[in-house]
């Protein structure tokens, strides 16, 4: 009996979650299950935009600044959405969707993980997705007066998913990660925009439109909050199991390292607990310092974090222009501490990964 229990705790430690989508494709499901076993020793470096552009060059095939530092790719890719419910030709900072489209083949086929998140205008206004305050959620959720013009939104999203095919005609799996940051109040669907019940009607539509109405199977959806003081707070507008598979956290680094440091551990230890209340695999979706200041931030500040609490992967934002980037660059200050961060055996870039994480389990 003594030996009964022993086991049977093992097991439930190694147990691994399936996708919330119950139809999940194959390929999504070896790569949910995967990136949960990743998770128990290692983290997987992300950073947006990665292939389309970096400091000083834009759509030169190949190039990442990333795997100009480190030799390698990052394993995860973040790539945005914004524009594409206005059937604009790029995204709202100027990438091509059909960019995007090839970069996430090319992802796939070295197996890869891609990520989305959508910076969508109002639907009501038509402003953007910074614009607050508004009262739009409550108008386009079911039953809402425009509803209507959430649901065009999606369809959009739906027909751009559709082209995201590997070489046999599956689709892609991708971390989807709608409605973002949204315990914070510079989003339409922020805390203050739209009550709890709004915004978990909000996402469930979202979620269930897109599996039953569109049959997509390929996405591994991700509920990421901004600032968060208790898991009352956390969980308040958490649509539930059946609608979220990445549970995570956006934090950036504003000046003072000991402030990011508490506030990283606060929130990671909230996440912690939901995530193994709720069997969901904890990320941090959002991070970074702008300009890196700091020649040792990566191992100094970001690794012990990331050492400490089960991450299944970080992401990085981008690296824009002069005074808007996240990432290093060869010479920029933090360069050769990145190098050292990349070397750590908890850390798993491009070079550690197999398209296998799609078709076998590790
Ligand atoms: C923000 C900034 C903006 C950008 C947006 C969506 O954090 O990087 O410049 O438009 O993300 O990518």
């Amino acid at each position: 009996m003594f030996f009964k229990i022993i086991s049977f705790t093992s097991n439930l430690s190694a147990q691994v979650s399936m996708p919330s989508d119950k139809a999940a494709t194959g390929e999504t499901k070896f790569l949910y299950s995967n990136m949960q076993k990743l998770a128990q020793t290692k983290v997987i470096f992300g950073h947006q935009d990665d292939l389309a552009y970096g400091m000083g060059w834009s759509y030169e095939k190949g190039r990442s600044d990333i795997k100009s530092v480190t030799g390698s790719y990052p394993g995860v890719y973040g790539w945005e959405l914004g524009h594409l419910e206005l059937d604009s030709a790029k995204n709202l900072d100027g990438v091509p969707f059909k960019n995007i489209i090839s970069y996430v083949k090319e992802v796939y086929d070295r197996g890869g993980i891609n990520e989305f998140s959508w910076h969508f205008n109002d639907p009501v206004t038509g402003a953007t997705a910074w614009s607050t305050p508004t009262n739009t959620v409550k108008q386009i959720i079911p039953g809402g007066e425009h509803f209507n013009a959430y649901v065009k939104y999606l369809d959009k999203f739906a027909v751009f998913a559709n082209q995201l095919k590997g070489p046999k005609g599956e689709m892609i799996p991708v971390i989807f990660r709608p409605l973002h940051e949204h315990t914070g109040s510079w989003f339409w669907w922020g805390s203050k925009e739209c009550t709890p019940e709004e915004y978990i009607a909000l996402w469930r539509f979202t979620v269930d439109y897109l599996r039953k109405n569109k049959k997509l199977h390929n996405l591994i959806i991700g509920y990421s909050a901004a600032g968060y003081a208790t898991e009352k707070d956390y969980l308040e507008r958490y649509p539930g199991d059946g609608y979220v598979d990445i549970i995570g956290f956006d934090a950036y680094m504003e000046k003072d390292a000991n402030y990011f440091k508490t506030d990283l551990d606060n929130r990671y230890q909230i996440l912690e607990k939901a995530a193994t209340e709720h069997h969901k695999l904890p990320a941090l979706t959002e991070t970074g310092y702008v300009l890196i200041p700091d020649p040792n931030w990566w191992t100094q500040v970001l690794l012990p974090a990331l050492k400490q609490y089960k991450t299944a992967y970080v992401l990085i934002w981008r690296n824009y222009k002069q005074d808007h980037y996240f990432a290093p660059f060869p010479g920029q200050a933090s360069a050769s501490d990145f190098k050292k961060f990349y070397a750590d055996p908890k850390m798993i870039f491009q070079n550690k990964l197999k398209p296998a994480i799609y078709t076998k389990n590790l």
